[in-house]
C-alpha cells in the first residue's frame, strides 16, 4: 500500500500490511496500474532492485529472484522421474521458467497466466528476472485462466507442475482447493512432481496448515520445504511438493543437481534437505493433530 502521494523520481516506503505489521521496501515509484485482476505496482529500489506488488502484496524483487524462485523449481526438476513437459500456472514474472530453463532435458513448457499486464510489465521492468526466455522456443505463453487450463487437460501429460501463484485469494483462491489438486495430480505423468508456493507457517499459519492438509488428502506424498524471502511476511517461508508412489521431490538426482548447484545462489541438494527439516514444531504438532 503506498502511504505517500505519487511524485516522479522521488522515494516512497511501499508497505504490505498484515496483522497490524508492515513489511516496506524503499523506492521509487515506476508503475502503478489496475489489470481486469488486480492491482499492480513497481518500484525501484536501491536494496533490491526492481519490485513487484500485487493488490498491496509483495510479489518478487530482483534480489530475491532466486531466493524464492530456485526454492520453488529445483526441488521438482531434479527429482521428477522426467522432466520433458512442464507446466507453470501463474509465474508471469517468468522467473519460474527461467530456473526450468536451466535444465537441458526439458523440452517444453506451458506458462500460463491470467494477467496478460503482469506479464508485460515484468518484461519491461523485471528484465533482471527473466533475462532471455520470452523467445526460447521452449517456452509457450498461454494467457488463460489456469484452473480452466488443468480441467481440460488429458491425464498424464506434465512430467511436472508448478504453481506460482499470489496468496490464497482473489484469483489464487481456487489454486489451492481440493478440486484443482486433483486436476493436477490427474495430469501429471508416472513418476511427476507437483510443487506450489505454500505461504508462512508463521505469518499465514491457518493458509499454510491448509495447503498442506489438502495436498497430503490428494497425493500419496507431500512435504513443506522451508525457507527465506526476506521481502514477504515475517521472512520465513514454505514451497510444498508432492508425488505419487515415492516421495521423488525429497531426493535429487546428482546426474542433474550437481550441474545446477553451479548456478544458483540459495538452493544445493543439502540446502533441501535441510529445508524439508525445518518444519517448525507448532506446524508439526498442528498437522499430527488434525
Ligand atoms: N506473499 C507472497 C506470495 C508470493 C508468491 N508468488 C510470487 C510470484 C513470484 N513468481
Amino acid at each position: 500500500m503506498m502511504n505517500n502521494t505519487f511524485e516522479t523520481h522521488k522515494e516512497y516506503w511501499i508497505d504490505e500490511y498484515h496483522h497490524g505489521t508492515r513489511y516496506g521496501i524503499k523506492g521509487e515509484i515506476l508503475v502503478q496500474t489496475k489489470s481486469k485482476f488486480q492491482e499492480i505496482l513497481i518500484i525501484k529500489s536501491k536494496f533490491l532492485g526492481n519490485a513487484l506488488l500485487l493488490n498491496n502484496c509483495w510479489m518478487i524483487s530482483e534480489k530475491h529472484d532466486n531466493h524464492y524462485h530456485e526454492c520453488l523449481i529445483h526441488p521438482a526438476l531434479s527429482s521428477a522421474k522426467t522432466i520433458e513437459k512442464i507446466l507453470i500456472i501463474g509465474g508471469g514474472d517468468g522467473g519460474s521458467a527461467k530456473e526450468c530453463l536451466k535444465y537441458s532435458a526439458v523440452k517444453e513448457i506451458d506458462l500460463v497466466e491470467i494477467d496478460e499486464l503482469v506479464m508485460e510489465l515484468s518484461k519491461k521492468y523485471l528484465q533482471k528476472i527473466n533475462k532471455d526466455i520470452w523467445d526460447n522456443k521452449k517456452l509457450n505463453i498461454h494467457i488463460k485462466d489456469g484452473i480452466e487450463w488443468v480441467k481440460s487437460t488429458e491425464d498424464n501429460s506434465y512430467d511436472v507442475v508448478i504453481i506460482d501463484c499470489s496468496d490464497p485469494k482473489g484469483t489464487s483462491k481456487g489454486l489451492f482447493s481440493l478440486a484443482f489438486l486433483k486436476d493436477c495430480k490427474r495430469i501429471l505423468k508416472y513418476g511427476g512432481v507437483f510443487a506450489t508456493q505454500s505461504e508462512s507457517p508463521e505469518s499465514f499459519t491457518n493458509e499454510h496448515l491448509k495447503i498442506i492438509k489438502n495436498i497430503r488428502e490428494t497425493f500419496d506424498f507431500a512435504d513443506p520445504m522451508y525457507s527465506y524471502v526476506p521481502m514477504y511476511p515475517s521472512g520465513l517461508w514454505s514451497w510444498t511438493f508432492a508425488s505419487d508412489n515415492k516421495p521423488y521431490f525429497q531426493k535429487p538426482l546428482l546426474s542433474r543437481s550437481k550441474r545446477i548447484e553451479e548456478e544458483t545462489l540459495i538452493w544445493s541438494s543439502s540446502y533441501q534437505k535441510g529445508g524439508f527439516n525445518l518444519m517448525p514444531s507448532f506446524i508439526q504438532k498442528a498437522l499430527n493433530q488434525s
